[in-house]
């Protein structure tokens, strides 16, 4: 099987940029097929460190990267990133980047919805990114968004601003806010077109036609499955679908072109925002787990919730997205650990269960069952090979396999690309 999908298998920040990053050097082709710029993936080749959000990690590499039409892209940040990437030296035209000619755009009143909403839900507030994702896709699913093709036809946008803005205008006045301002947002995606449409093309096409090449391709998923909007903690999730099944309609190749689904999973747990999180640690051992995997985000900064390894979180999530193996990050930040817990079923009112419910309150109430486990002296940062692990470690490892009814494919020991353990 050629293609890989890698998909995050928890609530994002798994370490998908360094496994996508690593896997995208022997791929021909990388695609974004879900998300947006509310993605944070950092890259560490040798001295240099990359944090993308929007563009697929196989920039860094020069090989072909493609932004499919299930992304939703906010013209700017795209100009942004792009810039930067070509100041640390990376190349960026049409020969290795093409954006869908169908993405739905993000623009500026999405991203102010976004933060007024926030605001307004004071405690009960989501916990997004910021970026205008969520009332992006509305506008998308409501069939108003302005898309990528839309750029070359700004004189003919009077019926769909017509439509926008007869709907956010009703929006913007429920916060006190000014009507769009249409004129203005005109002359803005003026100026902004000619960059997005030198990138611009039915990407359909041209991944045809590396597919009939025989050519391999690696799909880039963001967040994780725990954030999808149908299968994931809803309503604490992001608005696109995170599942590998979402490679077929984010990027028009079909439900087959998946290829190998690799599951990114972090040796702990770790959330940012708001929502369930069964072992959530709210004491120094949570605290421990933060510093010693620094794990604040990459796009916001925020600091993140970490608690221990949760199975039948991963169990699920491997099941939803027909996951083939898995990638073990960041074993590395449980070294020292005098004991580790793993948690291994839930009790809601009375029972056992061995999955995570649908309902929100359910969610929030099911407390773990755990399974604790001697931890390891010694180090496993920079291993290479399952020689250089402490036993414990390995025994670990091997328990979290079972548990999760899925195959352990690599085992990733520091964030440097090579301190990789490959499972044959
Ligand atoms: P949004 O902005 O509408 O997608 O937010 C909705 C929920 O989805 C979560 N979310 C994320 N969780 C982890 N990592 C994400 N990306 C960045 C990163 C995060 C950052 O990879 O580091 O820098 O803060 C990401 N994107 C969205 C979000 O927390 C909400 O719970
Ligand atoms: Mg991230």
């Amino acid at each position: 099987m050629a293609n890989v999908t890698v998909i995050g298998a928890q609530w994002g920040d798994e370490g998908k940029g360094k496994i996508v990053d690593w896997l995208a050097s022997r791929a021909d082709c990388v695609v974004r097929f879900q998300g947006g710029h509310n993605a944070g993936h950092t890259l560490v080749v040798g001295e240099q460190v990359y944090k993308i959000s929007l563009v697929p990690s196989g920039i860094v590499t020069g090989t072909l990267s493609i932004i499919g039409n299930g992304v939703v892209l906010d013209p700017w940040a795209l100009k942004a990133e792009i810039e930067k990437l070509e100041g640390q030296g990376v190349k960026v035209d049409r020969s290795n980047f093409a954006v869908a000619d169908n993405c739905p755009l993000i623009l500026p009143f999405h991203r102010d919805l976004d933060g007024l909403r926030e605001t307004a839900a004071g405690k009960g507030k989501i916990g997004t990114t910021g970026r205008g994702i969520g009332p992006a896709y509305e506008d998308k699913v409501g069939r108003r968004a302005i898309r990528v093709c839309d750029l070359a036809h700004l004189d003919a946008l009077e019926p769909q601003l017509d439509r926008l803005c007869a709907h956010h205008d009703a929006l913007r006045a429920g916060f006190g806010e000014p009507p769009i301002d249409r004129a203005a947002l005109v002359a803005e995606l003026r100026e902004i077109a000619p960059f997005v449409l030198q990138y611009a093309e039915p990407v359909w096409k041209r991944l045809r036609d590396v597919r009939k090449a025989g050519r391999r391709i690696l799909f880039e998923g963001a967040q994780g499955v725990l954030l999808d909007v149908d299968h994931g903690t809803y309503p604490f999730v992001t608005s696109s679908n995170t599942v590998s099944g979402t490679v077929a309609a984010g990027s028009g190749m079909g439900p087959n072109a998946a290829g190998f689904v690799l599951g990114i999973v972090k040796a702990y747990t770790t959330r940012v925002g708001s929502g369930p999180f069964p072992t959530e640690l709210e004491d120094e051992i949570g605290e421990r787990l933060g510093t010693r995997g620094h794990e604040f985000g990459t796009v916001t900064a925020r600091k993140r919730r970490c608690g221990w390894f949760d199975a039948v979180l991963v169990r699920q999530t491997c099941a939803l997205s027909g996951v083939t193996g898995i990638a073990l990050t960041k074993i590395d930040v449980l070294d020292g650990f005098e004991t580790i817990r793993i948690c291994t079923g839930y009790r809601l009112n009375g029972e056992i269960i061995d999955y995570l419910p649908a309902h929100a309150a359910d969610q929030a109430a099911v407390e773990p069952v755990y399974e604790e486990m001697e931890g390891w002296e010694g180090t496993t940062v920079g291993a290479r090979s399952w020689a250089d692990l402490p036993a414990q470690a390995i025994k670990y490892i091997r328990r979290i396999e079972e548990l999760i009814e899925c195959p352990v494919a690599s085992v990733s020991t520091s964030p440097q690309r090579e301190d990789t353990i490959l499972v044959r």
